[in-house]
């Protein structure tokens, strides 16, 4: 089933690759470099020549302890970068938790919303039911303010799964067609290393309906701490967490480094096809 995605439909036959586009000043790993719209707008053309399968835009840093950005403030980052990609031929995703900034960004042509907190902002599902965005619904415990103070579960994987198959629901029942939606647990949202691993190798569990899953590793604390590697040289290790949730059945990568992603997918998949 192909995902619907504002004015693509996408094959999810082979792994797509989601290139991150952060228009911040303070993002954990590219923060300041391209806060200026036009360096943000370079740095999508070149992710699209690297192989970008989707740009995703975003105006807010969600790492753990930031602080929220007022609506207009993202409004004002995102917009104009949106504007300068929109004949770029991939899909935009604008990756937002409120549904001001969701407005906004499908008034100025986004194809896809990107919502680190799934959705739940009152007004977040109205925001987006009645337009044709893919939506990529992902779990989160706690704000990024204090998430990763003291995550716990009981269960990690069944109470995520239940999280998803309810947000599903939720979304199905406001008229959202399930071709428009998008997965993911949330790697590093509220969760220690040991709920990350374990949510990667049993991410196939976390499928509801069968719907695609989006994974975020790259160049996460979760690599810094299996490697020790600071966050300027976590490309190997990313590469590697990639490539094994994509062999866990994940339908999209969201990664920084999209020409070293797209190279090491084009020698894992000759090499895994039977
Ligand atoms: N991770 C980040 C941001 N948005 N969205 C989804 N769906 N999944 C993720 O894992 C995810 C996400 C964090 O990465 P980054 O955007 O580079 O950092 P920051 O939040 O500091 O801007």
């Amino acid at each position: 089933m192909p995902l619907h995605c504002g004015r693509f439909e996408l094959s999810l036959e082979r792994p797509l690759v989601m290139g991150v586009v952060n228009t911040t000043p303070d993002s954990f790993s590219d923060g300041g470099r391209f806060l200026d719209p036009a360096a943000a707008i370079a740095h999508g053309l070149r992710l699209v020549a690297e192989g970008a399968d989707i740009l995703d835009i975003g105006g807010e840093s969600t790492r753990p302890g930031s602080a929220e950005v007022p609506v207009a403030e993202e409004i004002a980052r995102i917009v104009p970068v949106l504007e300068g990609l929109a004949g770029v031929g991939r899909p935009l995703s604008v990756d937002t938790r409120k549904p001001e900034v969701m407005r906004a960004a499908l008034g100025a042509g986004a194809d896809m919303i990107n919502d680190i907190n799934g959705l739940q902002a009152p007004g977040a599902v109205q925001a987006v039911a009645g337009s044709r965005a893919g939506l990529c619904v992902m779990h989160m415990q706690g704000q990024p303010l204090d998430m990763q103070q003291a995550p716990f579960y009981r269960e990690v994987v069944a109470e995520i799964r239940q999280f998803l198959d309810n947000r599903v629901a939720s979304l199905v029942a406001a008229g959202v067609a399930r071709e428009r939606i998008v997965l993911d647990p949330g790697i590093g949202f509220g969760k220690t290393v040991e709920h990350n691993i374990e949510l990667l190798r049993r991410l196939p569990e976390l499928a509801v309906d069968g719907l695609p899953v989006l994974v975020g590793v790259s160049r996460k604390s979760l690599v810094g701490v299996l490697t020790g590697a600071p966050v300027g040289e976590r490309l190997a290790g990313s590469l590697a967490a990639a490539l094994a949730a994509v062999w866990r059945g994940a339908a999209i990568v969201r990664v920084h480094d999209v020409k070293a992603t797209c190279d090491a997918l084009a020698v894992w998949r000759a090499l895994s096809k039977e």
